[in-house]
């Protein structure tokens, strides 16, 4: 197992024990997370908190590198098991929250996002890196990063692919608190949990439902950019800039992209 779920007071303490390949979003970890999350639904928990034994300093390094196709197909469509984990983790009906302590990478930088708060160490930093091995994000996973940093940040975040600390992240609304390493968990039960235990979950769950449903009220797009947007993604993840980046990855060397912007109609 790569999870592990312990239930303690109406609180699911979903951790992440794949410290020797840096918690990966692998196909298997992502199943696993799910299943975590609808165990706690099921038992009736009124809080959901995903947190990760580290190793390295990492707490996790995002969708498994090995498992991004190099086949022509979208390595982030609509079903691929990172995806789904990040809807779950929105749609269950009670709250989620990440507690990160340490490095969080690619679509884990997404996860956290898809929580619907965040409690990190003073250490912790948060970077997302489509741009750094060539692949393409999608629409969806942009618009968290819009909807929660704004566009300049968002931007930054995106073009630069580079980390950014516990105090810019909270500083920008990425997290909603910082700690201390060894007050992480003394600030998750406080400031987090003890709440969550008090109030009213049937009310809380109404208003979680009803934050999904206005958050992606207001992205209504034309066909045609629809179109557009797939267009300028199938272009990036049929070239050969994105297996150079991956592959550039796996051999430890830095990458040579070729790709020129105007290489998009
Ligand atoms: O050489 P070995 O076999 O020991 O393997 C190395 C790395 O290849 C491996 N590893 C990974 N394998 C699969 N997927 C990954 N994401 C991944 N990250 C690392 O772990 C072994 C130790 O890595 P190493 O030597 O680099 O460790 P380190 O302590 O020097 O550095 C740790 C990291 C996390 C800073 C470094 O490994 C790193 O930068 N990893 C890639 C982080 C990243 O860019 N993740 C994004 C993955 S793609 C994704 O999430 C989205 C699709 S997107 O790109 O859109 O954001």
């Amino acid at each position: 197992m790569l999870v592990n779920t312990e239930i303690k007071d109406r609180i699911a303490y979903v951790e992440m024990q794949n410290a020797d390949h840096l918690n990966c979003l692998s196909e298997e970890m992502c199943q696993e997370l799910m299943e975590a999350l609808e165990e706690a639904y099921d038992k009736e928990c009124v809080g959901v908190v995903i947190k990760a034994q580290t190793r390295r300093g990492v707490w996790s390094a995002g969708h498994d590198i090995h498992e991004l196709p190099l086949d022509g197909t979208d390595p982030l469509s609509f079903d691929v098991p990172m995806e789904k984990l990040l809807r779950a983790v929105q749609d269950l009906p009670i709250p989620v929250i990440a507690c990160v302590s340490g490095t969080v990478w690619g679509g884990a930088c997404d996860l956290c996002l898809s929580c619907d708060m965040i409690v990190s160490s003073k250490d912790a930093t948060f970077a997302i890196t489509p741009a750094k091995i060539g692949l393409p994000y999608n629409a969806s996973g942009i618009l968290h990063f819009i909807n929660q940093l704004g566009m300049n940040k968002a931007r930054e975040m995106f073009f630069l692919a580079s980390p950014i600390t516990a105090e810019d992240a909270l500083n920008v609304g990425l997290i909603n608190r910082v700690a201390e390493p060894d007050e992480l968990e003394q600030e998750l039960e406080d400031h987090f949990l003890a709440p969550l235990r008090r109030n009213s979950v049937l009310s809380i769950s109404a208003i979680k439902r009803q934050f999904r449903i206005l958050a992606r009220a207001s992205t209504v797009i034309s066909a045609e950019n629809f179109e557009r947007i797939n267009s300028y993604r199938a272009q990036v993840f049929g070239g050969e800039d994105y297996k150079e980046g991956i592959n550039s990855f796996l051999e430890k060397r830095p990458p040579q992209y070729k790709g020129k912007a105007s290489d998009l109609d």
